[in-house]
């Protein structure tokens, strides 16, 4: 005969064992359910390698010289300034916007290509592209402060609000302190497709590194601290407006924060286009 207490002993026992269970049961639960989550990180983490591919919205559209070799692009306090390309026909520029007009200009020698140019404090800097050089000149009067050196080539440059950053044609981007030139750092620029080589004309953007990727209608949107690609903006609508060839390819983008507004132009371009991005539902992949 079972004692009563045993019963009750017994029934505890089964209601433990049930609770063992049920406890089983829901961790189970949770770690399908998590997994079902974990698959699912994974899933959009695939999708992240497929960027989003942004295609223009033309909000204005501004006179441009058309015998401008566009390679540095700036706005800055409600100025617009230009660096401009090819030998003998290199030059600094601070343009009204709404005109065209060149309110300033200063030529470079013969020997120099110009390349990019960004705004540090009251001075703008100016990339040149095989002379291993670049000048500093006072903002306001353009007269040239000093030079510095650099060992690769010169192509695009912008300012994050701590380093210079430069590009030199290849996938690296370099980090100058703007005050000694000295390289702090340097990261490499890649897509799901690889490397992504001859970044050109920078702009800093927000947080991101937006950079004319040359002899492509693309512009790649860059993580400064990854160097990953984490999209693409598509101007392919642009240059055909412009009819361009393969020298007068887009290359020049700017911001105005103060208005949030985003400029770009081209090579030889007659228009410079103020632009929103729209989400465009292609699939870019880069050759
Ligand atoms: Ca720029």
């Amino acid at each position: 005969m079972n004692h009563p207490r045993n019963n009750v002993r017994k029934s505890s026992t089964q209601l433990l064992l049930i609770l063992i269970g049920i406890t089983a049961l829901l961790a189970l639960s949770l770690f399908f359910s998590n997994a079902n989550h974990v698959e699912f990180k994974v899933t959009t983490t695939s999708n992240i390698q497929h960027v989003p591919v942004y295609k223009c919205e033309i909000i204005n559209k501004y006179p441009h010289d058309r015998n401008a070799f566009t390679q540095g692009l700036v706005f800055e306090n409600n100025q617009l300034y230009e660096g401009t390309g090819l030998y003998g026909h290199s030059s600094l520029r601070k343009i009204q916007l709404e005109t065209g007009t060149i309110l300033k200009v200063r030529n470079l020698s013969d020997q120099y290509f110009g390349e990019g140019i960004t705004v540090y404090q009251n001075k703008i800097i100016q990339l040149t592209w095989k002379n291993n050089v670049g000048f500093v000149y006072d903002k306001d009067d353009f007269h040239k402060i000093h030079e510095f050196h650099y060992p690769s080539e010169g192509w695009g440059i912008t300012f994050d609000g701590e380093h210079l950053i430069m590009s030199d044609g290849t996938s690296t981007l370099h980090f100058i302190d703007p005050e000694t030139f000295e390289e702090d750092h340097q990261i490499q620029i890649f897509s799901k497709e690889g490397p992504v080589k001859n970044l050109n004309e920078l702009e800093y953007v927000k947080g991101e590194i937006y950079a004319n990727v040359w002899q492509t209608n693309l512009i790649a949107l860059i993580s400064p601290t990854t160097g990953q690609v984490t999209g693409w903006i598509d101007v392919t609508e642009l240059s055909n407006i412009e009819n361009n060839n393969p020298t007068s390819m887009p290359n020049g983008i700017a911001y105005d924060p103060e208005n949030d507004r985003l400029f770009v132009t081209g090579k030889l371009w007659s228009k410079i286009f103020e632009i929103e991005l729209v989400l465009s539902e292609q699939t870019h992949v880069l050759d």
